[in-house]
């Protein structure tokens, strides 16, 4: 398997809850690096962007609220298969149904809170990489 990039978002959520160690600490143990970090506010614009596949949700406004209220941290890791071993820490999607031992499973209890952004195919990653770093 051939070494890859993903792309993770620690939403204001996290950060505000002084989870930003505790989160970097599980990729970085299970052997991923971390490539890029970095700490912004992302501007509504770029929220809607990133989650567009979502604009025609009920659920979008709170989403796009729940990003941009706060500080995040911005990260590319490297590994091997990483956007998949990234999603297997993060854990699935609704925090009520995700495992005990993944990072929403731990740290979050409902949507959309659920801690971590994970793009979900390497294409997405790069797409997103070049969206937050330029
Ligand atoms: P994932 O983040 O696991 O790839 P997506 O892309 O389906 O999942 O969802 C993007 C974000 O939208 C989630 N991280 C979550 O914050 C929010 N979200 C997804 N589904 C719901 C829902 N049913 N209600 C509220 N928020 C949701």
């Amino acid at each position: 398997m051939a070494m890859e990039e993903t792309f993770i978002i620690i939403k204001p959520e996290a950060v505000a809850k002084q989870l930003v160690g505790e989160i970097l600490a599980r990729f970085e143990r299970k052997g991923l690096y971390i490539k890029k970090l970095g700490v912004t506010q992302i501007e509504e614009e770029v929220a809607r962007e990133h989650y567009a596949h979502h604009r025609d949700k009920p659920f979008f406004p709170h989403l796009i609220e729940a990003m941009t209220c706060g500080p995040v941290i911005l990260a590319v890791l490297e590994g091997e298969d990483a956007v998949a071993q990234v999603r297997n820490i993060v854990g699935a999607t609704d925090p009520a149904k995700a495992a005990p031992g993944t990072i929403r499973g731990d740290f979050a209890l409902r949507l959309p809170y659920n801690m971590v952004h994970a793009a979900d195919s390497p294409d997405n990653a790069q797409a997103e990489i070049r969206r937050f770093f330029g």
